[in-house]
C-alpha cells in the first residue's frame, strides 16, 4: 500500500520539507512539500541535492550493518557483527581505557551540520571527557563569540523589503546556501532601491548580483572594516542618538580608526579608496542596513576576532542593531536550549580542568564561557557549551602523538571525514593510526572510517526525524518526522550514542528511547506537540525588536547583556582574557617556512597567496563525489586564479599544477576566473569514493588541500584558537603529471 509522508531533506542545514511516497516501508519517491518551511519552488529547482534522497537512502556503498575491523588498522578488512557485540565491546574497551588513563583519554570529532550533535556531547559529558573537537573554532564560533561580547547575544541579518543596503561579506550563498537566503539576496540585487555590496576576492555568482563588488586581498578585511568606520565617523554619518544612548567607548573607537583612512586601506586591501567610501556611505545612509558574513571572515586565523569586532562596531554606530530590516538579536528559545540538552554545565568544573584548550585559548574554554555566561544568563540566554569550549585539535593531536599532558587513546568520529576536512591530513592520519580505539558513525566507508575499529551505520536523511535548532542560539527550530524506519540495521545517531551511554552507567540521563521522543521532550516547554511540529515543519515565534529599550519590572530599560549594559565598541571583557579593547588587524598566517620557500624557489617553484574550500554545488565538502551525475557535471578539483595571475605564473587554464607547503602537497587543474590578482583558490574534499581502499587509499592523497593546511597553535587566533583555511600561502609549480580524475574520462 502506498502512503504519503511528510519528511525533510537533510543534505544541508535548511531541512527543506519533502513529501515521500512510501510503499511497504520503502520510500519510492520524494518531491518538495509546498506547505512547509522554507518552501520556495525556486529553491528546490535551484538545489540539485534533494533529488538524491533515494540514491542515498539505498545506495550500494552505504554501510548497513555494524562493521568490525579484522586486519591491521587501515587495512580495509571488515566483518559484520551484531549491534550488541559491537556496543558491548566498544563500551568495555572505553571503560578499560578510562580506568587506565582517565576519562579525558576519549576524544570526539564532529563536522558540519549533518546531524544533531548534542547526543554525542551529552555522552562525552557523562563519560567525563571534555575533549570534543569539530567545527568550533573555524565555522560559526568566532562570530558568535564576538557578537556576544559586543552585543550581549548573537545577531542575525534581517533582510526585508525596507532594507536599504546589504553587505555580503566573505560568503557566497549562490553556492553555499542555494536556498531561501540566496533567493533573498538575488532579489535584493535586482531591487533598484537596495544597495547590494559583495566583499569577496572572487567574482562569485553572488558578486555578479551586486551593485558594488569589493575584492580585498584575503585576510585584510579588518583593515577594510576599520576604514568603513573611519569614513562614517569622519563624514559624521553615524547615528548620534543611538551611539549616545547605547554604545560604550565611541570616542576611543573614533580615535582608534582615525589612521585607517580609505587610502591606507586601499593600499593594504587592494581596493579603491572611492569604493570604500561609497560602500561606507551606503551602509550608514541607506538604513536599515543588513550584513551577513561567512567563511571568508571566519577562517582567517589571527584576524578573525578583530574583523568580527570591527563588523559589530559598524552595525552599532550606524544604529543597525535589533531593528527590522537590519538585524535582530535572537530571543532565548522556548524549547530546551542546547546547553541544557548537553548536560555539560552541571559538570563544567571537572571537565574544565582536563580540557585540552584552557590557558592556550582563554576565550574558547570553560573559563571563557563562564565569564560570558555570567552576562547572558540574566537575559535567560545560554550559549551551547560544547562548541564554544571545544578542545583545540593541535593539543588533542599532540596528546595522541606524545601522551602529553596525558594520553588520548580513543576517538569517536560522528558525521565528519577529518582525513579530508580537518587541517593537516598527514598529521591527522598518523595520530589516528596510533590510537587504541576508533569508532566512526557514518553512512559510508570514508577514508576516516577505513581507519576505524568499528564503523557504526547511521540512519540518514528521511529515515530519521530531524530537529535543527538554528545553531542553538535562536527561538527557531525546523525539521520533522522520518518517512520510514531506518533501512537494514542502521540506527539514528541519537540511538547509537544512547545505547553506548546505557552500557556505561548513564541510564538516568537518557530517558527517551527514541530520537523522536527526545525531540518531543525538547519541544514540550514551548507548548508544541511532536505532531504539530511535524505538521508545521518548524517551531517559530516572530522576534521582538529593540529589546534593549524594553523595561524590566523596575521600569529600567533592559539594555544589552554586556559588562556595561551597552554595546561595547571598546570591550571591557576582552582585556580580562588577554585580548584588545579595540579591533586591531593582525598579519595573515603562513603555511610555508622561509627555508621551504627558498628551497622550492631554487627549483623553479613560485610563492602565492592561497584560499581554500570555496563552496561549490553540487558537492558538500567530501560528500557526494560518489554521485555519477554530479561527477559528470563537475569532474575535477580546480585551482582558481585570475588570468593575470596565471600569466605571471606562466600557466594556462587546464594545466596541472602541484602546490605545496611545509605540511604536504596536492595536485589541481588550473581554472581562470575573475578574482583578485596574486591569489589562488583550491577546492577541498576531493577523494575517489569509487576506488577500492587498497587502491591508493581511496585517492585521498592526490588533490586533498588539507594536506597543506595546519592547525598549529602558534598560527592561530590567540583567544579562540581559529586556524586558517583562507589567507594562507603555498608554493606552486606546473607538472606533467596527470590527474587521476582525468583518467576516468
Ligand atoms: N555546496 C556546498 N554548500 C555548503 C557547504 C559545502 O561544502 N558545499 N558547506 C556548508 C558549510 S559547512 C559552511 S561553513 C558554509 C560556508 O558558506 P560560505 O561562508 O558562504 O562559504 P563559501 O561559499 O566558500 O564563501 C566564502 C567566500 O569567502 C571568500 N573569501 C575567502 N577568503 C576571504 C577573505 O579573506 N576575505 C573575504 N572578504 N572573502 C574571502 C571566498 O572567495 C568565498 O567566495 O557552506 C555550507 N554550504
Ligand atoms: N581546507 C578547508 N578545510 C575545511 C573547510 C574549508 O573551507 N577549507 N571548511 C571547514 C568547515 S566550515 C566545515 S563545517 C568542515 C566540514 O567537514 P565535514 O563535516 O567533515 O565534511 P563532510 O565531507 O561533509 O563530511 C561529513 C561526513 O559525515 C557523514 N554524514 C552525513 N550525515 C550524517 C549523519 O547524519 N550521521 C552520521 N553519523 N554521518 C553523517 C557523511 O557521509 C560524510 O562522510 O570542513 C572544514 N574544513
Ligand atoms: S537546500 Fe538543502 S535541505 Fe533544501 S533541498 Fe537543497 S540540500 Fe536539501
Ligand atoms: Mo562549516
Amino acid at each position: 500500500m502506498k502512503v504519503e509522508k511528510q519528511t525533510n531533506c537533510h543534505f544541508c542545514g535548511y531541512l527543506c520539507g519533502l513529501i515521500a511516497t512510501v510503499e511497504d516501508g520503502r520510500v519510492v519517491d520524494v518531491r518538495p512539500d509546498p506547505t512547509r518551511y522554507p518552501y520556495d519552488e525556486r529553491i528546490m529547482a535551484g538545489c540539485r541535492r534533494w533529488r538524491m534522497n533515494l540514491d542515498v537512502l539505498d545506495g550500494a556503498d552505504r554501510v548497513n550493518y555494524p562493521l568490525r575491523r579484522v586486519g591491521e588498522r587501515g587495512s580495509g578488512q571488515w566483518e559484520r557483527v551484531s549491534w550488541d557485540a559491537a556496543l558491548d565491546d566498544i563500551a568495555a574497551r572505553l571503560e578499560a581505557l578510562r580506568a587506565e588513563h582517565g576519562a579525558a583519554t576519549l576524544a570526539s570529532m564532529i563536522g558540519g551540520p549533518h546531524t544533531s550533535f548534542w547526543p554525542l556531547h551529552r555522552f562525552m559529558t557523562l563519560f567525563g571527557s571534555p575533549n570534543n573537537m569539530g567545527i568550533g573554532q573555524i565555522c560559526w564560533n568566532p562570530r558568535i563569540w564576538m557578537d556576544v561580547i559586543t552585543f550581549g547575544w548573537t545577531v542575525e541579518a534581517d533582510i526585508r523589503p525596507e532594507t536599504g543596503c546589504v553587505f555580503i561579506w566573505g560568503t557566497n550563498p549562490a553556492e553555499s546556501d542555494n536556498s531561501l537566503f540566496w533567493r533573498t539576496v538575488l532579489k535584493t540585487g535586482k531591487d533598484e532601491t537596495t544597495k547590494l555590496v559583495v566583499i569577496d576576492p572572487r567574482f562569485t555568482r553572488t558578486a555578479r548580483a551586486a551593485d558594488l563588488w569589493l575584492a580585498p586581498q584575503p585576510g585584510t578585511d579588518c583593515t577594510l572594516a576599520l576604514a568603513f568606520l573611519n569614513v562614517i565617523i569622519d563624514e559624521d554619518l553615524y547615528d548620534h542618538a543611538f551611539v549616545d544612548a547605547w554604545c560604550h567607548g565611541f570616542d576611543e573607537l573614533a580615535a582608534h580608526v582615525r589612521s585607517y583612512t580609505p587610502e591606507h586601506a586601499a593600499q593594504v586591501c587592494g581596493v579603491k579608496a572611492d569604493d570604500i567610501r561609497m560602500a561606507a556611505r551606503w551602509f550608514a545612509c541607506e538604513r536599515p542596513s543588513a550584513l551577513v558574513s561567512g567563511r571568508g571572515i571566519d577562517q582567517v586565523g589571527a584576524s578573525v576576532a578583530p574583523t568580527h569586532r570591527a563588523i559589530c562596531c559598524l552595525r552599532a554606530i550606524t544604529g543597525n542593531v535589533d531593528v527590522p530590516g537590519a538585524c535582530v538579536l535572537a530571543d532565548a528559545s522556548d524549547f530546551i536550549q542546547e546547553a541544557d540538552l548537553e548536560l555539560t554545565l552541571e559538570h563544567a568544573d571537572e571537565l574544565s580542568s582536563r580540557c585540552l584548550n584552557t590557558a592556550e585559548t582563554p576565550l574558547q574554554c570553560y573559563e571563557g564561557y563562564a565569564q560570558v555566561e555570567a552576562l547572558t544568563e540574566r537575559f535567560g540566554r545560554k550559549l551551547p557549551v560544547r562548541y564554544l569550549t571545544s578542545a583545540h585539535p593541535d593539543l588533542v593531536l599532540r596528546a595522541m602523538e606524545t601522551g602529553e599532558p596525558y594520553p588520548v587513546r580513543a576517538l569517536i568520529v560522528e558525521a565528519t571525514n577529518p582525513l579530508l576536512t580537518y587541517a593537516d591530513t598527514h598529521r591527522v592520519y598518523k595520530a589516528l593510526m596510533g590510537l587504541d580505539l576508533i569508532v566512526v558513525l557514518e553512512y559510508y566507508l570514508t577514508p576516516t572510517a577505513q581507519l576505524a575499529d568499528y564503523v557504526l551505520p547511521a540512519a540518514g536523511a528521511i529515515e530519521r526525524p530531524t530537529f535543527q535548532a538554528h545553531g542553538g542560539v535562536g527561538n527557531i527550530a525546523y525539521g520533522g518526522a522520518a518517512a520510514c524506519a531506518p533501512y537494514y540495521e542502521r540506527r539514528t545517531d541519537y540511538e547509537i550514542l544512547r545505547a553506548l551511554g546505557l552500557r556505561l552507567g548513564q541510564r538516568d540521563a537518557w530517558p527517551d528511547a527514541t530520537f523522536e521522543e527526545a525531540i518531543a521532550r525538547t519541544l514540550a516547554p514551548a507548548g508544541m506537540t511532536w505532531e504539530h511540529y511535524c505538521e508545521q515543519g518548524m517551531y517559530f515565534r516572530p522576534p521582538w525588536y529593540m529589546k534593549h529599550e524594553m523595561t524590566d519590572d523596575a521600569m529600567r530599560p533592559k539594555g544589552f547583556a554586556t559588562t556595561t549594559g551597552k554595546i561595547e565598541l571598546a570591550s571591557e571583557l576582552l582585556p580580562k582574557l588577554g585580548g584588545a579593547r579595540l579591533p586591531q588587524p593582525d598579519e595573515p598566517r603562513a603555511l610555508c617556512s622561509d627555508a621551504f620557500i627558498a628551497e622550492h624557489r631554487s627549483r623553479g617553484w613560485q610563492h602565492v597567496k592561497l584560499m581554500t574550500g570555496a563552496r561549490k554545488q553540487p558537492y558538500n565538502a567530501s560528500m557526494y563525489l560518489n554521485n555519477t551525475a554530479f561527477r559528470a557535471a563537475v569532474p575535477e578539483p580546480v585551482l582558481e586564479m585570475s588570468r593575470r595571475t596565471a600569466e605571471d605564473l606562466e600557466l594556462v587554464a587546464g594545466d596541472t599544477v602541484q602546490i605545496a607547503s611545509d605540511s604536504g602537497k596536492a595536485l589541481f587543474k588550473v581554472a581562470t576566473i575573475t578574482m583578485a590578482d596574486g591569489v589562488v583558490q583550491a577546492d577541498y574534499g576531493w577523494w575517489h569514493p569509487e576506488w577500492p581502499w587498497d587502491d591508493r587509499e581511496g585517492g585521498m592523497w592526490e588533490s586533498n588541500i588539507n594536506c597543506l593546511t595546519s592547525c598549529a597553535l602558534d598560527q592561530t587566533e590567540p583567544l579562540i584558537g581559529t586556524w586558517s583555511y583562507n589567507a594562507i600561502d603555498c608554493m606552486i609549480k606546473k607538472t606533467d603529471e596527470t590527474l587521476s580524475w582525468e583518467e576516468l574520462g
